[in-house]
């Protein structure tokens, strides 16, 4: 109404009225003893100079923090959780404040705790309020600790209490004199928003919506609930809203699809009153936490796009972001678009993945009965790009990305860019890839690949969303190797490699305690380059009744679906795709000795380059020139770091075969069960006594 008011007496509309709260009392919550944190003080000051010396601070309406009122953080977690934060920094807990925060998961305190914690809270609700009211047209709360991971009756994921939540629940409940009635709250933050999922799970007037990393689940928070089936419950059944990722490389193109194709039409038909952004930056180019590459036009783009509901009344609250030069870039932009200021689109790469087409499919037919604008036809032939290979660019720096420069990163790295960053050995790789994809004859080495030349038209979809390998007919021998050298993965084993002696076997040839026979080791003999434990949603199970190398009983096997009940231990090893290959090699014992006493490697690589990219984009790889083997289904179970989470288990025809007792399922026997639980014990994953129980539990479970 102002802007047409403005418009009819041909004066300028006045310009946007945006609240800025930047608190540095806020700066106090730190680690207790200095130690190195990504969530640490300087996110809100490296943001708040940017902001300052671009000249945005003093265009916006300077905001100080309020503390929250215990009553109104009570509409969200309990008494005892409010208590505990209230007196975390007091001197009474000076001796047992460490502790208290090594019962929650990934959570830090010191002295200055509970005053930024309260801060925060606060300085959402103030702010909120302010927007609501109409006094701002829209706001940005730069705070922290952040909010989205805080259950109600618990602290989580550097969060203490869930900020927007709190804000929501004080709008809708305390102040119906603003007339808020519905809120949509957009969680772009990289992580998925747990806490803030589950308060308002069935509440229907707060529509909660969160894209984030999940990657099969292995993404933390590594939640089953983060996935697109979760959709909320009773009367806020269709109100809630996961777009799970399935690789950590997404990007503006990404983020603009699902905005378009999700988010944007259900807004539309939601008519919220207002939006809150859980606003995390850790989804930026350049997050040492995130992996994905939105930048900071990509953010003004996103933000711009939800100016056009609840009349632009938009609060932003800082979740994550762990970049310093990332989140100051990127919260700039956003407060510029806040401001009105004109952007130029350009995102360089505007294709989003094959993936995320595959995701927008699935979560708007999981939604549409609830919103039945998400039957509209999609549009037909969008470009897409296939998945990312993985290949360090540089071996030897360390893996500290938040040290980089973000002015000086690249776009979204696609599969044939990453060929160029390589230096030594290009002019081989790429004579490989051309060699490499002699049955997929368009492939090219320029940036434009298309989804119709896309390696995965080389092999053949199985229903179990595996897909089969071509027998291969080429001989590699004299390049692969030194290829794959140069490409990280991570190898997760759920079986005996658990016990990295056993695992390093593989690595350096020889055997451990319990195996009658020796391993080859691989060609590359240097030791994993970074060992790390998660849990996955899949079944361990054991199988088949004996085996050359542990004797009678049954070995480990992964079921390589997805059963969110399910929650097993992979320990896994960063090593290079040669040495993975060599691994492969050896599990499935095509590794033969000659005369004269050297071992005979197949010559071409099972998982090579083109395979990489296959199984990203299918979750998994059956190899059919080793069918009959029983480790032959190569699986992605994930991401770490950037690179891809690989195992190696049965394939789906077996799974099912040892589930009509065609194959026997089999307790491990003892020396191999024995094996497992010093795996999982010296890993400090599980003491003797679980780790056995965790065995037999799965041995008997079955399938
Ligand atoms: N391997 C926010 O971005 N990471 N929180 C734990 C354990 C915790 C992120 C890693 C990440 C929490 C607000
Ligand atoms: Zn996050």
């Amino acid at each position: 109404m102002a802007a047409a008011a403005a418009a009819a007496s041909g004066s300028v509309p006045a310009a946007p009225r945006v609240g800025l709260l930047y608190d540095n009392r806020m700066c106090a919550h730190a680690t207790p003893d200095g130690e190195d944190h990504p969530e640490n003080p300087e996110r809100l000051r490296a943001i708040w100079r940017k902001l300052a010396a671009e000249g945005i601070a003093s265009r916006c309406q300077v905001l100080e923090a309020k503390e929250a009122n215990e009553s109104h953080i009570a509409s969200v977690h309990t008494q005892d959780h409010i208590k505990l934060m209230r007196d975390i920094s007091s001197k009474e807990y000076d001796s047992s404040r460490d502790d208290i925060a090594k019962g929650f998961n990934s959570i830090y305190f010191n002295e200055g705790s509970s005053e930024s914690a309260f801060l925060a809270a606060g300085s959402v609700i103030e702010v909120s309020e302010k927007v609501a009211a109409g006094e701002l047209n829209s706001a940005i709360a730069l705070v922290r600790p952040p909010g989205h991971h805080a259950e109600h009756d618990a602290a989580m994921g550097f969060c203490l209490f869930n900020n927007v939540a709190v804000a929501a629940n004080y709008l809708l409940n305390e102040r119906p004199d603003l007339c808020i009635k519905k809120i949509l709250i957009v969680d772009w933050d990289v992580h998925h928003g747990n806490g803030t999922q589950k308060m308002f799970y069935d509440d229907p007037r707060v529509l909660f919506f969160s894209v984030h990393r999940f990657d099969f689940g292995s993404f933390y928070p590594s939640q089953g609930d983060a996935s697109h089936c979760f959709i909320g419950e009773g009367a806020g059944q269709g109100y809630n809203i996961n777009v799970p990722w399935e690789h950590g490389k997404c990007g503006d193109a990404d983020y603009v699809a699902v905005w378009d194709h999700i988010l944007l039409p259900i807004a539309e038909a939601f008519d919220p009153d207002i939006i809150l952004v859980s606003a995390g930056f850790d989804a930026a180019l350049g997050d040492p936490l995130g992996g994905c590459c939105i930048t900071p036009n990509g953010y003004a783009l996103l933000l711009t796009k939800l100016l056009g509901f609840a009349n632009g009344r938009v609060v932003m609250a800082l979740e994550g972001g762990y970049n310093l030069k990332s989140i100051a870039n990127s919260v700039c932009a956003c407060a510029k678009v806040l401001l009105g200021d004109k952007f130029a689109f350009n995102a360089r790469e505007k294709r989003p993945f094959e993936s995320t087409w595959r995701v927008i499919k699935m979560v708007r037919d999981e939604l549409k009965t609830y919103w039945p604008v998400l039957s509209s036809k999609l549009p037909k032939n969008v470009p897409l790009r296939s998945a990312p290979l993985y290949i360090e660019p540089y071996a030897s720096s360390g893996s500290e990305s938040d040290v980089e420069d973000v002015d000086e990163l690249p776009d979204a790295v696609s599969s044939v860019d990453i060929v160029q960053v390589v230096d030594d050995g290009l002019s081989e790789r790429i004579t490989m890839l051309k060699l490499d994809q002699d049955n997929v004859a368009t492939k090219n080495t320029s940036s434009c690949t298309t989804v119709e030349q896309s390696p995965t038209d080389s092999v053949q979809a199985q229903n179990d969303g595996s897909v089969v390998a071509p027998t291969r007919i080429y001989d590699l021998s004299f390049t692969w190797r030194s290829a794959l050298s140069k490409v990280y993965v991570w190898y997760a084993s759920f079986g005996s490699n658990m016990w990295t002696p056993r695992f390093l076997c593989y690595i350096e040839g020889g055997k451990v305690d319990g195996m009658s026979i020796s391993c080859f080791g691989s060609h590359d003999t240097s030791p994993p380059r970074g060992t790390m434990w998660k849990n996955v949603p899949h079944r361990l199970f054991f199988g088949r009744s004996s085996t050359p190398c542990w004797g009678t009983g049954g070995v480990a096997f992964l079921n390589p679906e997805i059963n969110y009940n399910d929650k097993s231990y992979i320990c896994m090893y960063k090593i290079t795709l040669e040495q993975f290959n060599d691994v492969l090699f050896q599990e499935n014992r095509l590794v033969d000795s000659s005369e004269d006493g050297k071992n005979e490697f197949p010559d071409s690589p099972l998982i090579g380059l083109s395979e990489m990219e296959s199984i990203s984009s299918n979750k998994a790889l059956h190899l059919e020139s080793i069918k009959d083997s029983w480790y032959s289904n190569v699986v992605h179970l994930g991401e770490e770091d950037g690179l891809p989470i690989l195992t190696m288990t049965c394939p789906s025809t077996d799974v099912a075969r040892h589930k009509s007792g065609e194959l026997p399922l089999a307790p491990p026997s003892e020396t191999y069960s024995a094996t497992l639980i010093k795996g999982l014990v010296e890993g400090k994953q599980l003491d003797t006594k679980e780790a056995a129980n965790y065995i037999n539990d799965a041995a008997a479970r079955g399938l």
